[in-house]
């Protein structure tokens, strides 16, 4: 039986007594232990009733225990959906109902005030905790440490993970088990990776970069990695002359250099520093070499497709670029009103094609007939130009997007819910640049005639409904929003106007 992503990147290393996770209080994981463990979660699986293509949503802390349930949804045949910790109760649901989840998987100190989540959209409920307690855990544990590998083909979904979107409702973009592999592929290869790395983990596994890029990329190599709950300073440095590669969000890297402990001698070990899901500034790239000696490696993916360019791993990695499309991937540059390649130097939105776009958005044809052409191209809406050398430059958004500290936030989501609060008539979100999260949102709201806002009241609002990176840091109030003739909201005049907010 044929399961593409399991039978490359975790039955290789069946029975296998060799270290794949290291913990940061000194424990261990070998893969053989990790793939019991595996087995025995998808036996649990199947318990419950799980067959493959259901979707089982996820809503758990990192722990080696969240990684083996990825796995043991990639075994079962199951559609793993995982869900940033932040989210609150009122977000939450959303993602369970939309994707029909047959099982909502979340932490044992939520299990109740999920419940009601749970039964209105009838899937089964259980807990995972980040010490490997939980239900879902003691039901796992009593099952055998051997599995059957589902069928599954090369078009069938391994994941769904949501992304947000312009019009405020998340989109459930559809990764398929060629996409997940394809990419680890092209990245093992970019990036040289080996049986011999160890990856300093510390990003979310909820998200594609610390899920895929990071952990299917050890995977296929055989190496291993210090995984950590989160980015914790001190841990990191403590922890990185045991590693020789580190993948982070230029938050990381900012932090480090922020800190005198942070050295030539603590990096020496390394051979790889990489850097995604966000801008690197030119000047952490230098500031970093300085430091160090070490070049940060930049690259440039998205949700819906992977990894779709990197800078070399040998030849120049040049600040402010994101290099060349990966092995397999193609990128044009196109006109955004007509859709025609723009030539060589002229921005316009990056368009990509290749194995790892993904197969569409979950229940919303029609938005996936906006992105994704005919002809396999997938519109990013980012805005970039190809320079004479090939190098891509990212060079703004044409989506309405902020991104802090790696994490994407629509402002639409944000206003849209500003909006409903007593005595607003209307709102505008936007980032201002932030020096330890790149960005950072503002949010400028507009009375209804006659009222006074009551902001501790909205602050309390906001706090209740959305996830805290999404929280607006500074909140204002504005008799009328600036706009041009046409009557659109100048968000660029609020920009200019909120450029400072943050600067110290
Ligand atoms: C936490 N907080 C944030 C953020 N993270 N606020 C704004 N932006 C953030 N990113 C807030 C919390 O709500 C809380 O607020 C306070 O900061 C402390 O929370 P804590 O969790 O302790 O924060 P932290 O440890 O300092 O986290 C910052 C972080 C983390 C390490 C940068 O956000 C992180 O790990 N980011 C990585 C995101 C990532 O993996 N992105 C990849 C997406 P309060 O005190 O008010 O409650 S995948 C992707 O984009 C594509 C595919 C790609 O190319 O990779
Ligand atoms: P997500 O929706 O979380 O998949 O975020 C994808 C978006 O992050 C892209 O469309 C880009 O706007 C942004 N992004 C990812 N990597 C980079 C990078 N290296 N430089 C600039 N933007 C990036």
């Amino acid at each position: 039986m044929a399961n593409p992503l399991y039978d490359a990147l975790f039955a290789p290393h069946e029975g296998r007594g060799t270290p794949f996770l290291h913990l940061a209080d000194g424990t261990i994981i070998t893969h053989a232990d990790f793939l019991e463990q595996v087995s025995q979660m998808a036996n649990a699986l199947s318990a419950l009733g799980v067959v493959p293509g259901d979707r089982v949503a996820v809503h758990v802390e990192k722990s080696p225990e969240a990684l083996a349930l990825y796995t043991a949804c990639v075994k079962s045949g199951a559609v793993f959906l995982p869900l940033n910790t932040a989210y609150t109760l009122a977000e939450l649901s959303y993602f369970v109902e939309d994707s029909g989840a047959a099982l909502f998987l979340c932490d044992p100190f939520e299990l109740n005030a999920v419940t009601d989540i749970a039964k209105a959209t009838g899937a089964i409920l259980h807990s995972l905790g980040a010490k490997g307690d939980g239900t879902f855990m003691d039901l796992a544990r009593v099952q055998l440490t051997h599995s059957d590998v589902a069928e599954r083909k090369a078009d069938d979904l391994a994941a769904l993970l949501y992304t947000s979107g312009t019009t405020g409702r998340s989109k459930g973009a559809m990764l398929t088990q060629a996409n997940l592999l394809s990419n680890a592929q092209a990245l093992v290869e970019a990036w040289q990776f080996t049986d011999r790395d160890v990856l300093l983990h510390a990003l979310p596994i909820f998200h594609t970069h610390g899920l895929f890029v990071a952990t299917n990329t050890l995977l296929l190599a055989g190496g291993s990695m210090i995984f950590l709950p989160k980015f914790d300073l001190g841990t990191v440095l403590r922890l990185m002359p045991q590693a020789t590669t580190m993948m982070g969000v230029p938050t990381f890297y900012t932090r480090l250099l922020d800190d005198a402990r942070f050295t030539a001698e603590i990096a020496r070990h390394m051979r790889l520093f990489i850097s995604g899901s966000a801008p690197l500034l030119a000047e952490t790239h230098i500031q970093f070499e300085q430091r160090t000696g070490h070049r940060i490696l930049e690259r440039y993916g998205m949700t819906e497709t992977n990894m779709n360019t990197s800078n070399p791993y040998n030849g120049e990695r040049r600040a402010g670029t994101v290099g060349f499309a990966l092995p397999g991937v193609e990128v044009k540059i196109c006109d955004p009103e007509t859709g025609a390649m723009l030539p060589q130097g002229e921005i316009g939105v990056l368009e990509v094609r290749g194995p790892n776009v993904f197969k569409g958005y979950w229940n919303m044809p029609e938005k996936t007939r906006e992105e994704l052409r005919e002809d396999g191209f997938f519109i990013t809406g980012d805005l970039a130009l190809i320079d004479a050398d090939g190098y891509v430059q990212i060079v703004g958004r044409g989506k309405d997007l902020i991104i802090s500290g790696g994490y994407n936030i629509y402002p639409k989501e944000i206003e849209l819910f500003l909006d409903t609060q007593p005595g607003v008539r209307e709102s505008a979100v936007i980032g201002a640049p932030h020096s330890d999260f790149g960005e950072s949102v503002v949010a400028v709201l507009v009375p209804q005639a006659g009222m006074s806002l009551d902001l501790d009241a909205i602050k309390d609002a906001v706090r209740e409904n959305l996830a805290g990176f999404k929280r607006p840091r500074v909140i204002d109030v504005m008799d009328d929003l600036p706009r041009n003739t046409m009557g659109k909201v100048q968000k660029n005049q609020l920009r200019e106007r909120y450029a400072g907010v943050f600067q110290s």
